[in-house]
């Protein structure tokens, strides 16, 4: 059981919300970090953005430097648990972004950085060949209901635009896209057929939806192309390979990557923030780390400084498929280089030979980057490399990713994150089970894993599981070691040898 809980900020109309996990012992509720919004979103923000009223610059970097502390930066420093000054800072530094069109007034407001919790993005999105408004708009709710940040509408096909009204209006979290998607859907699919015009349309139409941030692949430079050729999986990103065709078909420098500064302008009338995509990513262990993937590393730093310039917000998108020992190397140089700015990786997949279990090969990766400084992790499904996902592959996805974010977390000591696991530790040492599915990354899960062996109601106040039985019970055993060292070792241990020196009890016939 969980209960949504509020706490109210300076103003009446800051309520930031928490999910509340009760506990049987007495002592006081866990209030948990809740994505999972209301049950029919509202414009939660429309005030707070029509008090600052319109401008050309309206970004949480552009009032963060000016030593503004909004609404939405109050809003997350609750969420997290942190003071509003650290965020509005963090902000200000570019170390950090708040996600928050100033068209999309439903969402909660959140930070990346990585002086912050760990966040995690689901992807979802319709594809040409499968998939309705309705299974998406389902999808996202599914994946913030199991603890997505933020929800990345990939969609491709027909209604793109239709998918994507429908998400915002649903959504408490922030939405990012990859507009050269839709773009290329304008142009028929042709890649050679793209524009700067058409693709500055398309933003400017998914900005004023609502769009947070949007993956914009401008390190994908004429120049970089070449260096991809020698790779065993070429270029594997989307919206990287659709760029470099473009630039070898032309024979000239990415129309993004020359209009960037015009793009920044867009950006600074919306607060969208930039996702510096990574179209250069490995798509394998053995391209990582490659001289395609530091080249474009290395332009994305530089139109950082651009976007900046503007005081639009940026974070970098990052790998891919890196082996464990390669992964430090890419924080260390996505910081030096980006200028500390907000790091965003998908995974990365730690080993390729795992198709079916990538959400696992690259949880791994992902806990491990996160450690190091990775602020949000784009997750992976089980079907990645062979399908589109369905709600069971985004909740597996979701799950694996909170794991490692939430393990990453705790390595770095965010203030807040032990209580949790602290939480579900007593509650599993002092067999109060119900508390311990309730404090559950995934209750539902756990109770029915516990429920498969012992479905009867005693089982739940039992002091033990079908793991070990009663007699195998090493927590059970702990139990008497304490009574012991309360009792007095000495009269305990006369008592111990004298009924037989036994460490397991006997069992009682009932
Ligand atoms: C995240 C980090 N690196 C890539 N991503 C995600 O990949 C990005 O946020 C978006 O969801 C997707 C873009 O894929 P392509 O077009 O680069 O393949
Ligand atoms: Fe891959």
């Amino acid at each position: 059981m969980r209960n949504k809980v509020y706490v109210t900020g300076s103003r009446p109309d800051l309520r930031v919300p928490f999910a509340e996990v009760p506990l049987s012992d007495g002592s006081a509720p866990v209030r948990l970090y809740d994505t999972s919004g209301p049950a029919t979103p509202s414009p939660v923000r429309r005030a707070w953005i029509d008090e600052r009223g319109p401008g050309t610059n309206v970004t949480q970097l552009h009032y963060a430097r000016r030593g503004i502390t909004t609404p939405e930066m109050e809003f997350a420093a609750i969420r997290e648990g942190l003071p509003p000054a650290l965020v509005r800072e963090e902000i200000a530094a570019g170390r950090a972004i708040l996600p928050a069109n100033v068209n999309h007034p439903e969402s909660e407001p959140m930070v990346i950085g990585s002086r912050f919790l760990v966040k995690v993005n689901a992807n979802i999105g319709t594809s040409a060949v499968t998939s309705t408004v309705d299974e998406e708009v389902a999808k996202l709710t599914w994946a913030t209901r199991w603890g997505a940040d933020t929800v990345m509408d990939l969609s491709t096909g027909r209604r793109i635009r239709e998918t994507r009204e429908a998400i915002l209006r649903h959504s408490a979290v922030p939405i990012g896209t990859v507009p050269l998607y839709e773009a290329l859907e304008k142009v028929g699919g042709d890649p050679v057929k793209l524009s700067w015009e058409v693709f500055r349309d398309t933003v400017i139409e998914q900005a004023e939806q609502g769009v947070d941030y949007m993956t914009v692949h401008a390190g994908v430079r004429l120049a970089h192309v070449p260096l991809a050729a020698e790779r065993i999986t070429g270029i594997v990103s989307r919206g990287g390979s659709i760029m470099a065709a473009w630039c070898l078909a032309h024979h000239e420098e990415s129309f993004l990557y020359t209009h960037f500064a015009e793009l920044c302008e867009i950006f600074a009338r919306y607060d969208v923030s930039f996702s510096l995509g990574d179209g250069l990513r490995p798509g394998s262990v053995a391209d990582a780390n490659d001289a395609a993937q530091f080249a474009e590393l290395r332009t994305l730093g530089e139109l950082t400084s651009i976007a900046w310039e503007h005081d639009v917000q940026v974070m970098i998108e990052g790998p891919g498929h890196v082996p464990m020992h390669k992964i430090k190397e890419n924080v260390d140089l996505q910081q030096e280089w980006c200028h500390e700015a907000p790091f965003y990786t998908l995974g990365p997949l730690t080993t390729d030979i795992a198709p079916a279990y990538d959400h696992i090969t690259s949880a791994i990766g992902a806990a491990m980057i996160a450690m190091y400084g990775t602020a949000m992790l784009c997750y992976v499904t089980p079907k990645e490399h062979l399908g589109l996902p369905d709600r069971d592959d985004v909740k597996a996805g979701v799950i694996a990713y909170k794991i490692a974010a939430h393990a990453a977390d705790l390595a770095k000591g965010h203030p807040t994150a032990r209580e949790w696991d602290d939480a579900l530790s007593r509650a599993r040492f002092e067999f109060r089970w119900e508390d311990q599915f309730n404090l559950s990354l995934d209750p539902e899960t756990a109770r029915a894993y516990h429920d498969e062996t012992l479905p009867a109601a005693p089982a739940k106040t039992a002091h033990f599981c079908s793991m070990c039985g009663p007699k195998f019970c090493s927590m059970r055993i702990s139990h008497e070691l304490k009574e012991y060292a309360a009792q007095g070792m000495a009269a305990k241990s006369e008592e111990f040898v004298a009924s037989g020196g036994k460490v397991y009890l006997p069992v009682v016939p009932r």
